[in-house]
């Protein structure tokens, strides 16, 4: 059984072979994305085992998006097919001078028909870690229910709960968005936000008073990411910052955070402290940005130990 479980909805990624705006792009790669899935491969890679809950659509797409993920290690035992709904899609727009802009093709796909029933309690309470983000309560009733049903699984088996809020503005009213991610952060015991999420459900504040007020609020861990200026990481009594690695040339940003996710909770697998597990959460998270896709930039652990100097390895 998977040490660490997550849920969430993959979609085919359509990602342009040029810049600029999709209106005038004629081709497109096809990949995979999902952020749940995504931090699920770069648990793998990095060492540890996890299992991917969700469903997809009875088509072409969705018996790709399982048997990449299934390819890349992750257990996909758990993943439900739905005749009555499609698999989601999603395109990227990449441009010069601003970050990347995403177009979703998702409302009514076949998981945003996870119901809290699809969840196997059994399967869950094996685990030692759930993975929840933002992202998957924003996409229908049913799977705000089926996040809150599995935040009960987690807490009657004592999984630890990590939460990133992903936010994702596209998808729901910023205030139902703020409420839901609130309470849902108050249920939590690791949350993984960007600075740019603290200040939108918290305020103006410094990242230490958001620390603070994470932390007040019950959660026991607080990693929030703060990209080329690395993270800042808390507990009960400590609050510091861990200086990431500034990268020259940001290639595609999106899925750093996962992947950033995944470095922090395969620490706290490792049984490290917070400032070891901030410091492989930032070099991970640096290898997702080099790298054109979400999870092709995923490092192992051999990678993240070349990279830093720490293995020898020769090339040719
Ligand atoms: O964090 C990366 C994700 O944003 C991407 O993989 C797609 O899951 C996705 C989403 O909902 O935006």
């Amino acid at each position: 059984m998977p040490e660490v479980v997550t849920i969430g909805e993959t979609m085919i990624l359509f990602s342009p072979t040029c810049t600029g705006s999709l209106q005038y792009v004629n081709y497109f790669q096809k990949q995979v994305g999902g952020a749940e899935s995504n931090f699920a491969i770069g648990i793998v890679r990095l060492g540890h085992t996890a299992g991917w809950i969700s469903k997809v659509g009875d088509d072409p797409f969705g018996k790709y998006l399982v048997s990449f993920i299934r390819g890349e290690g992750v257990d996909t035992s758990r993943v439900r097919v739905d005749n009555e709904a499609p698999t989601a899609v999603y395109f990227k727009e990449f441009h010069e001078m601003r970050n990347p802009k995403v177009y979703y093709y998702r409302a009514g796909s076949a998981a945003s028909r996870m119901r809290p029933e699809d969840l196997d309690e059994d399967y869950m309470s094996k685990a030692k870690i759930l993975h929840i983000t933002g992202i998957t309560p924003a996409l229908s009733t049913s799977a705000k229910e089926t996040v809150y049903k599995s935040i009960e699984i987690a807490r009657k088996h004592n999984l630890t709960i990590s939460f990133d809020p992903n936010i994702r503005k596209k998808l729901w009213s910023e205030e139902e968005c703020r409420n839901t991610i609130l309470d849902i952060a108050g249920k939590v015991d690791i949350i993984m936000p960007g600075i740019e999420e603290a200040r939108f459900l918290l305020g103006e504040g410094s990242p230490e008073d958001y620390c603070r007020k994470f932390l007040g609020m019950g959660i026991k861990t607080v990693a929030m990411k703060m990209g080329k200026d690395g993270c800042v990481v808390a507990e009960k009594d400590i609050i510091q910052r861990v200086h990431g690695r500034v990268i020259d040339n940001i290639v595609d940003p999106v899925g750093a955070g996962d992947g950033f996710d995944a470095g922090f909770i395969t620490g706290i697998l490792n049984g490290w402290d917070i400032i070891e597990c901030a410091k492989l959460a930032n070099d991970v998270g640096a290898f997702v940005v080099t790298v054109n896709g979400d999870v092709e930039g995923l490092p192992t652990m051999e990678e993240v130990m070349e990279f830093r100097g720490e293995r020898n390895v020769v090339d040719r």
